[in-house]
């Protein structure tokens, strides 16, 4: 018999609702982004979605929470096999993946330029419950984008029907193979070289860094062929298929699984290649270029999974907030408590209006009905990667502390979001590389494509109710252009905070936005929730930060 007394308290845990009808914000976006019909037709998908996100999805997360994938190098009898063998949930996520056609939805022209904003809709749900699965499907995605439009019909033939399938059985993910030793960043300097062989085969010999979801049935990657220049010019795009059809890897090795802070489950491997038979996309130069529509792609996914971490954060401590009593009251019924989750909140609505904003402009583009051609685009999608990154580590943070020391400890389940999220800013791009990514698009197009749409948008909001907003949108934009009338190394020291506050902007007007349209439709307390968060942005969140033109700031560093 134990001698200790018995518990009077155990804290019940935070759980989970239906995903699609908790996210008041996704909700109110795509009933004022979509047609009345097309919404009806797709509610059934998101309820689904949301449920099983909040419900068997997250179960199966929380039970999978110590697997990890495993290398195996070798068979018992000392053959190479190089196996990579994924966790239960991943293994599961693939057909799940398939069936809800995560990537092909974003491809249907049935659905024309709301395609993008259905396909992401069903991704938001799904994301957050299935352990960084949208990793190798924004890889695929770019991979179908490129695979489309390169002019390459035999690989678009091959690869996407698998890439665009909705059965677990056929479908395919893509790998991105761009990170060396030598260039995570500056990719241009790229070591991996292209050989034609005596049949005319092209074959790859390098080592690629960091290759995420390394088990994907193609991937896409950067090698500079025989004789080529140095530099991105010289590299040139290739297709990569490293298992013949004996699931054997063709001339690959898989040399060790990289040991991450986060994104455990996702197997990110480091590869060999040793003479790998590959296919060039498009021509045998310009690698770079070829491949940034991949880049574009993926840095779209990593921005909507930047505020599907926010929002997961979010929905936790709120519930947890309902159930958790200190200082004799609810959590959720203390002032302090409530002005934090509401920052939260507000924070979270604007990293979504700024993403569903930019992805609502991609299925624009991709269907040639957007105002200002691509450029608006080219312009969003660096600013909302780099700024919805920034915010969801933020968010995570914010989430451990609501739990105090419970968000501290691992069986939780919490510490993984604040790990997880931290791969946020760094992969696809880090903040810096983005910021100067953001001023080559500036370069190229000018400021007006955004401006402009900033301009127009902030004066549609002319309904009594958003008059504030209207007044700190417009006072934040006259400062703009000022920003940018520097010489470069200026420009370029100031990147980052004009890159922070262009995405400040453009989270404020798009939220805003959807403030003013969901007041404009009939309806009750929950069409004024994009106006209270949109106001609580506005007064509490919403700072632009300060453009140093002394340069006082540029030489605390050692050289
Ligand atoms: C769930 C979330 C999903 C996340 C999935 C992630 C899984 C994969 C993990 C990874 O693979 S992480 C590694 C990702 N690596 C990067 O994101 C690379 C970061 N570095 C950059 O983005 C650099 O800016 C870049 C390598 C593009 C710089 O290259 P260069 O060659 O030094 O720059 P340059 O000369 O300015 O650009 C070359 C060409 O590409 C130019 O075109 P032209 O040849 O026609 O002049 C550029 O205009 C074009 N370009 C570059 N970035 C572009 C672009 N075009 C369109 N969009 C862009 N973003």
């Amino acid at each position: 018999m134990s001698d200790r007394q018995p518990l009077s308290f155990i804290q019940s845990p935070p759980e989970l609702g239906n995903e699609y009808r908790e996210d008041w914000l996704l909700s109110a976006w795509l009933e004022c982004a979509l047609p009345e019909a097309l919404l009806h037709d797709q509610l059934e998908v998101f309820d689904e979605l949301g449920r099983r996100s909040g419900g068997e999805w997250y179960r199966l997360q929380t039970e999978d929470r110590l697997n990890e994938p495993r290398l195996e190098q070798w068979s018992p009898w000392g053959e190479r096999v190089d196996r990579i063998e994924l966790t239960p949930l991943w293994v599961k996520a693939k057909s799940w993946a398939a069936e809800y056609g995560l990537v092909a939805t974003g491809y249907d022209d049935s659905l024309g330029e709301h395609a993008r904003t259905i396909q992401f809709a069903r991704a938001w749900l799904f994301i957050p419950s299935t352990d960084f699965y949208g990793c190798p499907l924004a890889m695929t995605d770019g991979a179908a984008r490129i695979l489309s439009d390169a002019g390459n019909r035999e690989l678009a033939e091959r690869a996407l029907p698998h890439l665009l399938s909705r059965n677990g059985e056929d479908f395919w993910t893509s790998g991105q193979w761009m990170t060396e030793t030598i260039g995570g960043s500056d990719v241009s300097a790229t070591e991996t070289t292209a050989e034609q062989d005596d049949d005319g085969r092209w074959r790859l010999t390098g080592r690629k860094w960091f290759t995420s979801a390394a088990t994907s049935e193609m991937a896409l990657t950067l090698a500079r062929p025989e004789a080529n220049p140095e530099g991105s010019r010289g590299l040139a795009l290739f297709y990569v298929e490293p298992h013949d059809a004996d699931g054997r890897l063709q001339n690959i090795e898989i040399l060790r699984l990289k040991d991450k802070l986060g994104t455990r489950k996702l197997p990110t491997a480091e590869l060999w290649l040793n003479g790998a038979p590959a296919t060039p996309v498009a021509g045998l130069d310009r690698g770079v270029a070829a491949i940034a529509p991949m880049l574009n792609l993926t840095r779209t996914w990593n921005a909507v999974t930047a505020c599907t971490l926010m929002r997961r954060g979010i929905a936790l401590a709120t519930s947890y907030a309902q159930r958790r009593r200190a200082f004799g009251k609810r959590l959720i019924d203390q002032p302090l408590h409530r002005q934090t989750l509401s920052a939260m909140n507000a924070d979270y609505a604007a990293a979504a209006c700024a993403t569903l904003a930019m992805v609502g402009e991609l299925g624009r583009v991709e269907h040639g009905r957007a105002a200002s051609g691509p450029d608006l685009l080219r312009i969003l999608t660096p600013m909302v990667k780099l700024g919805t990154a920034r915010d969801a580590v933020a968010c995570a943070s914010e989430t451990l502390e609501c739990f105090g020391g419970a968000g501290y400890v691992e069986d939780t389940g919490l510490p993984q979001l604040l790990r997880d999220a931290q791969v946020l800013s760094i992969w696809e791009g880090t903040t810096n590389v983005l910021a100067l990514d953001l001023l080559r698009a500036l370069a190229a197009s000018g400021i007006e494509p955004w401006l402009e749409t900033m301009r127009a948008r902030t004066a549609a909001l002319d309904d009594e109710r958003t008059r504030e907003l209207h007044a700190i949108a417009s006072d934040a934009l006259d400062q703009v252009p000022g920003w940018l009338d520097h010489p470069a190394d200026a420009l370029e020291a100031n990147a980052r905070t004009i890159a922070m506050n262009m995405y400040r902007i453009t989270a404020l007007v798009e939220l805003a936005g959807l403030a003013r349209r969901s007041l404009a439709r009939d309806g009750g307390e929950q069409r004024q929730k994009p106006l209270i968060a949109a106001l609580h942005y506005a007064r509490n969140r919403f700072s632009l930060g300060p453009i140093d033109t002394h340069g006082t700031g540029w030489s605390l560093t050692g050289d």
